[in-house]
């Protein structure tokens, strides 16, 4: 499903990450040391090769709320914007945060001139935050910047499986 805001595309389909060749970035649900782990970031170091954690290690530490930018690698994409989620229950507050992921991520989509970028759904996995909770949060805070983005047209969300498609489905068919 797809909702306009604006000039801005906002769409949410069921996939993996790593396999959207058609938007010039995607994201990765990083790590602060910018390392391969499980989920999102070993399925997108895996899929763009060392080269990247090579590129991206000097970057790191971040803290969460904060992004960075590589080139793509081995990926089909140009870009990666590596932001780290906050740990559900840990960091706090962790809605603040969440928010500062997408919005950190956006602003650099913006800097680099890029117009279109895919998203997993950040801290739902291996840092436990509930996937409505954080839909409502992604899906807000994208909304709510979009009027002010003036080169990305596309942003996608990219759900692992059917029930947090259906989640995010609902929250942006719900939103103002
Ligand atoms: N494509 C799209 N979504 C995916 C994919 C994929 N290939 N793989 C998993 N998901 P997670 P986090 C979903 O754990 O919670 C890592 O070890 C997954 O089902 O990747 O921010 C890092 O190194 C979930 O809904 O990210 C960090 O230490 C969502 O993507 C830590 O995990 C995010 O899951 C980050 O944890």
């Amino acid at each position: 499903m797809r909702r306009a805001f604006g000039a801005v595309a906002v769409e949410c389909v069921m996939g993996d990450v790593t396999s959207q060749d058609d938007v010039e970035a995607v994201v990765n649900a990083a790590n602060a040391r910018l390392e391969p782990g499980g989920g999102v970031a070993g399925a997108i170091h895996r899929a763009a090769g060392p080269a990247l954690a090579e590129e991206a290690r000097p970057l790191g530490p971040i803290k969460p709320g904060e992004a960075v930018i590589t080139s793509a690698h081995g990926l089909p994409n140009r870009y990666i914007v590596h932001t780290l989620g906050p740990v559900y229950g840990q960091d706090r507050p962790e809605a603040e945060l969440l928010a500062a992921c997408y919005r950190n991520t956006l602003a650099l989509a913006e800097e680099n001139r890029i117009e279109s970028i895919a998203f997993p759904a950040i801290s739902t996995g291996i840092f436990g935050y509930p996937v409505e909770e954080a839909a409502r949060v992604a899906l807000g805070t994208v909304r709510d910047k979009a009027d002010r983005l003036e080169r990305v047209r596309l942003i996608r969300f990219v759900l692992f499986g059917e029930s947090d498609f259906e989640v995010h489905e609902k929250v942006l068919s719900g939103l103002p």
